[in-house]
């Protein structure tokens, strides 16, 4: 058998400056959905998550709790571990800056790049904001507090105040990969996604780059520089490795280097809209320097909005504007399935997505409550009534009548594969529901009921109910990223517990894979209904 293709996806590494929040589980579900999706079609997933431990802010943090740096972190990753083993995120690996095999990759990745001629020693004079741990100049903090009176020492991106920075520095040159990275947009468009986050990077870069200051002297949280004592790294150059770090980067033995010539480069980093130029300007210009491959693309998301209920107007969720909402408050309405469904479906990964809890109810009892557990509880428990506790058997001719369901399952697998590898899971989802709610019309138009009343109509009233239990068993297989629980327990509830975990979607979603005849248990419905209010 051919082996399986390599799928290597990762999700920002989070700083542990405070508890993981809706935010942070936004980038890590989305990673999750897709990273499930190209399980289903056959690819070997790699899926990688972790904390940024290192920096300024974290030892601010740190300090603030009265630890050390390390005890701090130490005591804040299991907050992240719980939540994404909540969340029912599938990552093989959660790295921590702060391990053994980060500091290896990342003096390893100072020696290549000493060897790159990329690197020179200076002095930073300049401002830095310690939120964001970014570098700005003179100039671009002066342009971006222009006509602000008073605001001159504000940072151009949160508006936060900034530090003044003077000490001296390793440099990496990135002004030299003006060119080269746009000429990296020009052959690679899909680098940047979605397209229209594109124009911004380039427009950045076509502006002109300074050159990075990639170590400090001034503190000391960080991994040292392996041949300048007294330097840490720069917290970003040391996050950025992590994604080649986990898969053997520079780790001088056989089975790390046959696992970093599969899993490099990564096909995709999810990432937030505010993270977007580490990724997609320094980063490849630090893969050009030392000669390794790009990643394939950055999937850029947008912010979580919280609509203001008095104004109507949605506003960046933040702590600072005490508007944040905590992953427990969603579980414990919609449970954990539920939230998964919500978000990935209603928010447009790529946009800025106005949640509400007004609105996550309305979604959660049209397409789960009302549609896809109303299909299942009504379908199991007809089949249950009607055949004695089993499924009907596989009906010999599948035209033998109109075959509303069979028509919309025809193609579902290409068509929502489709959007699903370009990130577009609402409009995957929609293809699901479409059959879905197409099966609880089929309900209502062949009106089992009437048809079980009259035993010269029992072919018929086998060949509806098979249909049913067929979409069912097609929706859950096509709803397995999003709700990976509820798809097993349904596929569980007709007597198709082993083809969960399927990796040949178009395979498991042929019309007719049901055998039939065999046991349907009804079971509690799986999305009770909520109160509206
Ligand atoms: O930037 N809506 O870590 P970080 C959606 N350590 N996503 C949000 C969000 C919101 N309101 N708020 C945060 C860092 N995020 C670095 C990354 S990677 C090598 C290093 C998500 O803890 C979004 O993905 O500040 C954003 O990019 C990320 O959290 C920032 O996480």
């Amino acid at each position: 058998m051919a082996e399986k293709p390599s799928y290597f996806i990762t999700t920002p590494i989070y700083y542990v400056n405070a508890a993981p929040h809706l935010g942070t589980a936004y980038s890590t579900i989305v990673a999750d959905v897709q990273a499930r999706f190209r399980r289903a079609m056959g690819y070997d997933v790699r899926f990688l998550t972790g904390m940024d431990e290192h920096g300024q802010k974290v030892a601010e943090a740190a300090a603030a709790h009265d630890m050390t740096p390390q005890e701090w972190c130490d005591s804040q990753a299991p907050l992240f571990k719980d939540l994404w083993a909540e969340l029912e995120i599938s990552n093989d690996d959660f790295i921590r800056t702060t391990e053994g095999r980060q500091r290896a990759a990342v003096q390893y990745l100072w020696e290549r790049m000493r060897e790159s001629g990329y690197l020179y020693k200076g002095s930073y004079d300049g401002w830095y904001c310690v939120p964001d741990e970014t570098f700005f100049t003179d100039t671009q903090v002066a342009k971006a507090n222009e006509g602000h009176e008073g605001a001159d020492h504000l940072c151009p991106d949160c508006h936060r105040p900034l530090e003044r920075v003077q000490e001296e520095s390793w440099f990496f040159k990135l002004s030299a990969f003006q060119d080269r990275l746009l000429e990296l947009y020009e052959e690679h468009p899909e680098f940047v996604q979605p397209s229209f986050r594109m124009n911004e990077v380039k427009s950045f870069v076509a502006g002109g780059l300074n050159d990075l200051s990639v170590s400090r002297n001034t503190f000391d949280w960080g991994i040292p520089v392996p041949f300048d004592e007294g330097h840490v790294t720069y917290v970003w150059f040391d996050a950025l490795l992590n994604y080649m770090t986990a898969v053997g980067y520079g780790v001088d033995e056989p089975a790390a280097q046959a696992e970093f010539a599969r899993r490099w480069p990564a096909q995709a980093h999810i990432v937030g809209k505010d993270i977007i130029r580490f990724h997609c300007v320094i980063w490849p210009a630090m893969l050009m320097a030392i000669g390794e491959a790009l990643p394939e693309r950055v999937f850029a998301h947008g912010f979580l909005m919280v609509r203001n209920e008095e104004t109507g107007k949605g506003e960046k969720m933040s702590k600072s504007r005490g508007n944040a909402i905590a992953p427990r408050e969603v579980i414990d309405l919609l449970g954990v399935e539920g939230y998964r469904y919500y978000f990935m479906t209603d928010v447009v990964p790529g946009m800025d997505g106005a949640i509400s809890f007004s609105r996550m109810r309305q979604v959660y009892n049209a397409d789960l409550a009302n549609s896809w557990g109303n299909l299942i509880s009504r379908s199991l428990n007809m089949s249950a009534k009607y055949f004695d506790g089993l499924a009907p058997a596989r009906p010999s001719d599948a035209s033998a009548h109109p075959n509303p369901l069979a028509e919309i399952a025809d193609g579902i697998v290409d068509r929502y594969a489709a959007k699903m590898s370009a990130f577009a899971f609402g409009e995957g989802a929609s293809e699901v529901m479409e059959l879905i709610r197409a099966a609880n019309r089929y309900i209502e138009d062949s009106e089992p009921w009437a048809l079980a009343k009259d035993p010269a109509r029992a072919d018929e009233l086998a060949f509806v109910i098979y249909n049913l239990l067929e979409a069912i068993r097609i929706s859950a297989h096509l709803l397995v990223p999003f709700m990976p629980e509820t798809s097993a327990e349904a596929l569980r509830r007709i007597s198709c517990a082993d083809e969960a975990g399927a990796d040949d979607l178009a395979a498991a979603c042929a019309w007719g894979g049901l055998a039939g005849g065999t046991p349907v248990e009804k079971g509690e419905a799986l999305f009770p209904r909520l109160e509206e209010n």
